[in-house]
């Protein structure tokens, strides 16, 4: 019988099984593989070793199931759907900065019910079920609220391509002398747990794709976060949104005016 603790676990498992492979094979640098959407946009050896590793162990246990994955795409049509980041964060683990995650979230008709954030470097393994809560060591995390926009610490990212960043940073420039501070991790999946665990109180980002949010974005909103996009839409990669209840929605309507959907 399907559970959300046995699809948590499960990802659990692998997430874990993952960045340990991550950690005793990194090179102390490692090599770019290929470039995707800009010559910026890397991918190296272990982004594909990983994702290869994830997709097997699923595959070993629940061979019906459909998987998302960053760097192989999309297989199988099974009603439940593994949706998979293999490393997010790439930029920094070619450098060896400690801000990259195995991402690795579980959705069952259309609904995403289970999310693991391994943030490896870190050693923090971020978990989350549906209507369980959102978890860390075994504590409870809990988004912080209360904090209005001029006070609020807000993580963001850009993309790869010159022409959205250009866009970014006009958005940033409105956006920086409203808050607190920005912070730019370099992981979205590792963004949206820090929104979690109150280490930063709201993100927002265009461009994120699924991979990078399914997972952390339910450990978000089982800490009590708001995830979304512009105008009551769902968080997507044209943007996502997180923050307490309130943050939200001052931080919406701080971007919305800005058209930050848009790319030069
Ligand atoms: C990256 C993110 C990063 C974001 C980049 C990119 P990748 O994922 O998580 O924070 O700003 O646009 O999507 O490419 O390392 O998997």
């Amino acid at each position: 019988m399907e559970t959300l603790g046995t699809f948590a676990h499960l990802a659990e498992e692998i997430a874990r099984e993952a960045g340990e492979m991550l950690l005793a094979k990194r090179p102390a640098r490692p090599e770019v593989l290929a470039t995707k959407s800009s010559p910026t946009d890397v991918v190296t050896a272990l982004d594909k070793a990983s994702e290869e590793l994830i997709r097997a162990r699923i595959k070993a246990v629940r061979p019906e199931d459909a998987i998302l994955g960053e760097e192989g795409g999309s297989t199988g049509d099974g009603r439940v759907r593994w949706i998979v980041d293999p490393i997010d964060g790439t930029v920094n683990f070619l450098y060896g900065l400690p801000d990259w995650a195995v991402s690795i979230a579980v959705e069952v008709d259309g609904e995403i019910v289970a999310g693991v954030v391994n943030v490896v470097p870190r050693g923090e393994v971020f978990t989350a079920a549906r209507g369980e809560g959102a978890w860390l060591s075994g504590e409870r995390l809990r988004c912080n609220t209360g904090v209005p926009l001029n006070r609020a610490l807000i993580a963001t990212g850009f993309g790869y391509e010159t022409g959205r960043r250009k866009i970014q940073a006009e958005v940033l420039a409105h956006v920086l002398p409203r808050v607190r501070d920005i912070r730019r991790a370099g992981s979205a999946a590792a963004d949206l747990c820090s929104v979690a665990a109150g280490r930063v109180d709201g993100y927002y980002e265009r461009g994120p794709q699924v991979w990078d949010y399914a997972a952390g974005g339910l450990v978000a909103t089982e800490a009590g976060a708001r995830l979304g996009g512009l105008n009551g839409g769902a968080a997507s990669p044209e943007l996502t949104l997180c923050a307490a209840p309130g943050l939200f929605e001052e931080l919406h309507d701080l971007l919305a005016p800005l058209d930050p959907e848009r790319d030069a």
